[in-house]
């Protein structure tokens, strides 16, 4: 049975010069630690805690969403299983490889969504009412 979405763990790795409090940081590789090559990436900032955005699901496209600051929780569905994710965490990213869909709520003020995806924007790899989901996905 297909996963409803995959957990990618990012590399991450601290100040290793000074090893004091400052910082960390993350990366990940096109074909190397995620499986699609990226064409686009997006983020999503100053949004208001409770604020939900998405509400929708993809064709095609390939996605790996993180959340480098704050928290976020994402409400995922596909035919076979629906579950919720809490983003809280810079070196997690969830990846979503095929129809899901999604919704995502802030948590916190000002947290930060981002998403390396597999293609260029095309709004015809949208769906964007729910009822149409179903039926697509045969549900
Ligand atoms: C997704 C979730 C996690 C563009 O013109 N180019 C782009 O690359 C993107 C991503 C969006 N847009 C336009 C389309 C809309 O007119 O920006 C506007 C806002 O997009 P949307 O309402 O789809 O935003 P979200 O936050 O609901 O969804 C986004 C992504 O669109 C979507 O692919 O999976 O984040």
């Amino acid at each position: 049975m297909k996963e409803l979405y995959k957990i990618i763990k990012i590399k991450t790795i601290g100040n290793l010069v000074t090893k004091d409090l400052s910082g960390q940081l993350s990366f990940f590789e096109s074909d190397k630690d995620i499986p699609f090559n990226i064409k686009r990436i997006y983020y999503i900032t100053k949004v208001q805690a409770n604020s939900k955005r998405g509400y929708h699901a993809h064709k095609k496209l390939k996605q790996l969403l993180f959340c480098p600051y704050g928290k976020i929780e994402l409400y995922l569905e596909d035919d076979c299983d629906s579950q919720k994710v809490l983003l809280d965490d810079p070196s997690i990213g969830i990846l979503l490889d095929h129809t899901v869909w999604r919704e995502m709520r802030w948590i916190e003020d000002n947290s930060v969504l981002m998403v390396a995806a597999s293609d260029y924007y095309d709004e015809n790899d949208y769906i964007r009412d729910y009822d149409d989901f179903r039926k697509y996905i045969g549900k």
